[in-house]
């Protein structure tokens, strides 16, 4: 087992990992920039290094400065969390090849999946459903690649291969369009991530965000903790997930667990990960695999009952995952409003001292943060400052429980968008249920 771990996140997602180690009995090292000295789980690790100065790439992405606060604290495994280096081949391969256990999949894997025309291809050989499409990178030749998309039937989508999370695309409506939105997509491809390469899809116009979360163990075992739906995002950031996603049938989910069960196997996943799909008319459509813990991983812990991080910790030290598909039945509903220090009317980010923080609390609500009164939130990294979480009986009643914890929450210093989350928990929409991709930004005038 793990004896202690290193941390490479700060925020939230760091005190999250820090809490599942003690439960272990996992020492823990905090890395933390000199913005971030006082982050509550800085104070609680066994140990902290200073890895750099504020700015991440000098900091949290600085790969020589983490394998050196590995090694001179002599932790045995190092844990990305979200963002920063959570999806870095190069990272994973770094740590392993530097002696240390990387708490998530092979790097080849990261590497398979973060390449999303490799991606796809894995998943069509193991009979993942996809999006209709290029099945690879688009023709060079103008002739071949119009004959395509009139194949695929227009709306096409241009993706960039290097891509993903909604980085690099372009919608084309017609044949007149196409050429050029190949050459802008390609060229703006080539200066965000140093790859050209393109593919096109079948482009849905109304679908929702639905994903499966999978944790597989190192010996070829997998299950699946059934799925979230995260339909409720503006500008590609998540603002409200929610598990089990409205109107799936336990047929449906079967299926769909049965076919990424069984993919996790063919590929060789080890970990925790989740499959990325478009939801239209009763169908799945594969657009991503994501290869690292989730920010709304705690939606799927509450309905089975499962920690997640604590699951990656035992499969990362070779264990054989305990858990059984048979073992999992979802329980109730769960939603998270994730909490952002930022203007709810603007969304510019309200970086800056919060002098009062009152928490909710009660049965089946939970909040995932490192903010306390008196902390200062620096500027310089991502706005999310915590995330409320609850868990009731069925949907409606977890609505309202929702609605009761947001009216309890209290943080005044700085501007949060807790008013806009009491606006969408109470929208006719939203409690309906099922609303798709656009309908956040649509509500909102933009
Ligand atoms: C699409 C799509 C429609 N059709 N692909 C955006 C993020 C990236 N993961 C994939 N994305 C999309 N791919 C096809 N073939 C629409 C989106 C999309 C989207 C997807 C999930 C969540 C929010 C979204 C917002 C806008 C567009």
């Amino acid at each position: 087992m793990i004896k202690k771990l290193l941390i490479a996140n700060r925020g939230e997602i760091a005190l999250r990992i820090l809490r599942a180690c003690r439960e272990l009995g996992v020492r823990t090292v905090a890395v933390h920039s000199t913005a971030d000295r006082d982050l509550k789980h800085v104070r609680l690790a066994d140990e902290s290094v200073c890895i750099g100065p504020p700015s991440s790439t000098e900091s949290y992405l600085n790969i020589p400065a983490i394998i050196s606060a590995a090694e001179v604290t002599d932790a045995d495994a190092i844990h990305p969390g979200y963002g920063f280096l959570s999806e870095n081949a190069d990272f994973a391969e770094r740590v392993e090849s530097s002696g240390f256990i990387f708490v998530g999949p092979r790097a080849d894997t990261i590497r398979l999946m973060g390449d999303k025309i490799s991606a796809k291809e894995a998943m069509i050989k193991t009979n993942v459903p996809c999006v209709p499409g290029s099945g690879g990178a688009i023709p060079e030749n103008g002739k071949e690649a119009l004959a395509m998309a009139k194949e695929i039937g227009y709306p096409v989508i241009i993706k960039a291969s290097g891509g993903g999370g909604g980085r690099g695309m372009r919608v084309v409506e017609k044949g007149a369009d196409l050429l050029e939105s190949i050459t802008l997509t390609k060229s703006e491809a080539r200066s965000a991530f140093g790859n050209d390469v393109v593919y096109m899809e079948k482009y849905l116009q109304t679908p929702r965000h639905i994903e499966f979360q999978v944790l597989a163990d190192s010996h070829g075992n997998a299950i699946h903790l059934c799925e979230r739906d995260c339909s409720m995002q503006r500008r590609h950031q998540k603002v409200v997930e929610e598990a089990p996603a409205p109107g799936i049938t336990a047929a449906q989910r079967k299926r769909m667990g049965d076919i990424l069960t069984k993919a996790c196997k063919d590929i060789g996943y080890r970990g925790a990960g989740t499959f990325e799909f478009l939801y239209e008319n009763g169908e799945f459509y594969f657009i991503e695999m994501n290869t690292r813990l989730q920010v709304e991983h705690p939606v799927s812990e509450l309905i089975t009952g499962i920690d997640l991080v604590k699951q990656q910790l035992l499969v990362a030290s070779g264990e054989t995952l305990k858990i059984k598909q048979s073992d999992i039945t979802p329980k109730g509903h769960s939603i998270e409003c994730r909490i952002n220090a930022e203007d709810p009317d603007t969304f510019m980010p309200s970086p800056g001292k919060v002098d009062r923080f009152h928490l909710p609390g009660g049965l089946g609500v939970r909040v995932d943060s490192h903010v306390y009164g008196g902390y200062t939130v620096p500027p310089y990294y991502d706005s999310m400052i915590g995330k409320l979480i609850v868990h009731a009986e069925d949907r409606a009643s977890a609505i309202k429980r929702m609605q009761g914890a947001l009216e309890e929450m209290v943080i005044e210093g700085i501007k949060t968008n807790i008013p806009l989350q009491q606006r969408i928990i109470k929208d006719e929409a939203f409690i309906a249920g099922g609303a798709d991709i656009h309908y956040l930004e649509k509500k909102l005038g933009l």
